[in-house]
């Protein structure tokens, strides 16, 4: 059974005597400013289960017993999730009512039940600022130090908690490595300036970001609706057969629904956004976040992009569309590459997408949406298709997983692969839910990658410099000198000499060119060469971000591979439980994964 759709309005139906908040349009279409009521009772339940198979009444058994054994802290936090699903108007309390109803009244959407699906102990802690983390260490020696009063049940330590302080740990490890390691680098050759690639805070303390990029009308943002189950409320992004989607859509978390504007995102520093700031105000009248309470975004944010229309002219967009692709694609933890099977154009813009990908292909998921238009003989006409059409541009001995689905929830036409369809959806999310929680791993990647990126750029301002002092005479002209070296690099051999180094990847010079405008900028003789750049205490930088890249950021990442391992040696269970265990007839075992369908 799919997931019927309801009439406008039904889930927030409490309107009068609530705030009113506006939502501005996020497409091209000029919508006028949309109302969004916040309701004062939970909107009705569907009458149907969501697309797919339903929650069982053995899991419902399963999770009703699970949350028996939770303690008083997850007791508290799922009361925080009722009272504040109240406000939401649906969201929530169906989510919270759905663990007790019956599988036939279920009616939660694809990423609610997914959000669920989450591991009690979470590997990775919710994210914070190291001020913060001081501040929270604080607070616990203070409480540690202080008896509990008697009648206050003394609070054991959990093991959720244990591997919330060894993430944390890992955080702030990671954030000591960028500051102390890298950004000193990154600051005395400028690097910012180069490729508008600065990291901050923010960006190390973030939640997880899945991106959807793709064609026009390939149903990125349906499938965003779908996963929130936001069709048919005031926050449904637009969708149509037409090019619809001009904005870059920061879909995150919120205490309650409400629209950002692009500059007011980008002021605010605290957000990982800020860096957009630097592709102009054009861009930003192009970026809008929406902020909604919904379980699964307190876990990931989700960004909808503008369809990549092949015959447009760049310069139309009014931004430097590439460099916000990039800035987008170095950032995302997973990147939806959304195909319409009846329309696989490859064309510049997206080679250009491809091209940009190099380096990410692990981040990348394929996904043949729309698979409901096609006969299944056709859909296997058009996956190998896909596969030719990308095969020069995706060069890796593992290609990226391609899921062919329709991510919406009409349902399938009859003639289609429904038991595919839907198979491949609970491998999509399954998929989604890992890298939500690898997210640590995928951040120490992301900012070793970062630092390898600094030290080619460290290295190449070096031989700049080394060849603009060797011509300077006593009778050479600066200006020429600087023109002949920056017209014409090869001659110098500066990037060759730079590749031959000892782990610099051809992949990740950036282009000859950008040296021109960077160094018109920032004049080469104003740097220092990286020998002279060492102090006595700290030592060079260049060694520091070397050990950085070789060192340090593998170690953590090892060990946060031992901390997640570690619990379980811990759990083993002991000999007379285990053997309970197996008396147990195999069905009654609880997966591990909640969301797999056993
Ligand atoms: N048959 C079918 N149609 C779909 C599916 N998903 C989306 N659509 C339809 O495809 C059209 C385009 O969907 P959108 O979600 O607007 O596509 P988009 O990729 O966001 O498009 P842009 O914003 O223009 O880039 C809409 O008319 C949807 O109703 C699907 O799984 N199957
Ligand atoms: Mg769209």
């Amino acid at each position: 059974m799919r997931l019927q759709l309801q009439k406008k309005g039904d889930r927030f139906p409490c309107c009068d005597g609530t705030e009113e908040i506006t939502q501005s349009s996020s497409n091209d279409t000029p919508a006028p400013e949309r109302t969004v009521c916040q309701p004062c009772t939970a909107g009705p339940h569907l009458d149907t289960p969501a697309r797919g198979e339903a929650v069982s009444s053995e899991e419902v058994g399963e999770e009703e017993e699970a949350s028996e054994g939770l303690g008083e802290e997850e007791s508290e936090q799922q009361e925080e999730v009722v009272e504040e699903s109240e406000y939401q108007g649906g969201f929530g309390v169906e989510a919270v009512a759905a663990e007790v109803k019956p599988a036939e009244t279920s009616n939660r959407n694809p990423g609610e039940m997914m959000a669920d699906a989450a591991p009690i102990q979470e590997p990775n802690p919710p994210l914070i600022l190291e001020a913060e983390l001081e501040e929270v260490e604080g607070t616990v020696t203070e409480q540690e130090a202080s008896p509990a009063p008697s009648d206050t049940p003394v609070e054991k330590p959990t093991k959720k908690a244990a591997a919330k302080g060894s993430g944390k740990d890992t955080l702030k490890k990671l954030q000591h490595i960028y500051h102390t390691a890298i950004k000193p680098l990154e600051q005395a050759y400028k690097y910012k300036e180069l490729r508008q690639h600065e990291v901050s805070d923010a960006e190390i303390t973030s939640k997880p970001m899945v991106l959807f990029l793709g064609p026009w009308s390939v149903g990125k943002s349906t499938m965003i609706n779908y996963l929130l189950g936001l069709q048919n409320s005031p926050q449904e992004l637009y969708t149509g057969a037409e090019p619809t989607t001009s904005e870059y859509t920061v879909i995150m978390h919120g205490e309650k629904v409400r629209t950002i504007e692009g500059i007011v995102m980008a002021a605010d520093s605290s957000r990982s956004f800020s860096p957009l700031e630097k592709f102009g105000q054009g861009f930003l009248e192009k970026l809008v976040g929406i902020e909604i309470p919904h379980k699964l975004l307190e876990r990931v944010t989700l960004v909808d992009t503008p369809g990549i229309i092949e015959n447009r002219k760049q310069q139309e967009r009014g931004y430097p569309y590439n460099e916000v692709c990039q800035w987008f694609i170095d950032r995302a933890d997973l990147i939806f590459l959304v195909f319409d099977p009846t329309k696989l154009d490859v064309g510049l813009e997206l080679e250009m997408l491809f091209k940009q990908m190099k380096g990410r292909e692990s981040q990348i998921r394929i996904i043949l949406n729309k698979a409901d238009n096609l006969a299944t003989q056709d859909l296997m006409r058009v996956y190998g298709a896909l596969f030719w059409s990308m095969a020069p541009l995706i060069n890796v001995t593992e290609p990226p997983r391609v899921y062919v689905s329709s991510f919406w929830p009409q349902e399938y036409a009859s003639d289609t692969s429904h038991e595919l369809f839907r198979k491949e959806e609970t491998s999509l999310l399954e998929d989604l839910n890992q890298v939500i929680e690898n997210q640590m791993e995928n951040k120490i990647a992301f900012i070793r990658q970062h630092a390898i990126r600094v030290r080619v750029h460290a290295l190449l301002v070096d031989r700049y410099l080394q060849t603009y002092n060797e011509k300077m005479g006593w009778f050479a002209d600066p200006e020429e000198v600087f023109r002949d070296i920056t017209a014409e690099p090869d001659r110098f051999y500066i990037f060759k000499s730079v590749l031959a180094k000892a782990n610099v990847s051809k992949f990740d010079l950036p282009e000859a060119e950008v040296y021109r405008d960077f160094f018109g900028v920032n004049p080469v003789s104003g740097f220092k060469r990286l020998e002279s750049q060492c102090g006595w205490t700290g030592g060079c930088l260049l060694d520091k971000v070397e050990k950085a890249i070789g060192q340090d950021l593998p170690a953590l990442l090892s060990s946060l591979t031992e901390k997640k391992e570690m619990p379980k040696a811990e759990e083993k269970p002991k000999a007379a439980e285990k053997a309970k265990a197996a008396e147990k007839p195999k069905e009654e075992e609880k997966p591990k994964n909640r969301w797999r369908r056993q």
